[in-house]
């Protein structure tokens, strides 16, 4: 089984909840279009299993913010590496609600198989400003839910990432039923 991605950010993450070296394949995959991380993951979970010939996982991930209806979700990676952190505040100046959503979706995939995934989610509130420099993405801006630190400001933020922990836990829990390892 693979994780293919191109962020090496995630796999750090995975290793650490999952408590073990993962094997990983950086490549960059076309996404499809939609809005759901789901949809995308399990679209290229299907795709990747078959041009690789093997067991694969891959992860969607986006910041939804209430305000901007679900701005920029699944998009998140190109508008980050365009407007970045301060574009999102700029949008969001003079903007009482904060509300937003972190999601993860793991896609998971066999050759020959159907695709299926996995949805972890995070509620929290965009910071007025940038702060602290842990993790990556939009740590720095994201607060969540009962704390007043962004991810950025938090130590080891990769352990307390709720909406990455609970699709990690997730998957896991699968295999273990269906009696695969990671
Ligand atoms: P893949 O190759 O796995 O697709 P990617 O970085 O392009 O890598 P996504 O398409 O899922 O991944 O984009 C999600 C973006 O959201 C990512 O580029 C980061 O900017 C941000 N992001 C993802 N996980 C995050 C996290 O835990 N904390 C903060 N920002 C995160």
């Amino acid at each position: 089984m693979i994780f293919v991605t191109s962020n090496i950010n995630k796999v750090r993450e995975f290793e650490e909840i999952l408590g073990k070296k993962i094997e990983h394949m950086n490549i960059d995959y076309k996404e499809m279009r939609s809005d759901s991380p789901e949809e995308i993951a399990k679209d290229a979970a299907k795709s990747m299993a078959e041009q690789l010939d093997k067991a694969v996982i891959v992860e969607d991930s986006g910041l939804f913010i209430e305000a901007l209806k679900g701005f920029p979700g699944t998009c998140s990676a190109y508008i980050h590496k365009r407007i970045g952190l301060k574009g999102i505040l700029t949008l969001m100046k003079g903007i009482e609600n904060r509300n937003c959503s972190y999601k993860s979706a793991i896609g998971y995939c066999e050759p020959g198989g159907q695709p299926i995934s996995f949805l972890g989610e995070e509620k929290g509130a965009i910071a007025e400003e940038i702060k602290g420099d842990n993790g990556f993405g939009h740590d720095p801006i994201f607060i969540p839910e009962d704390s007043d630190r962004t991810y950025g400001q938090t130590e080891e933020a990769e352990k307390h990432k709720k909406f990455r922990r609970n699709a990690v836990i997730k998957l896991k829990e699968f295999l273990e039923k269906t009696g695969k390892t990671i």
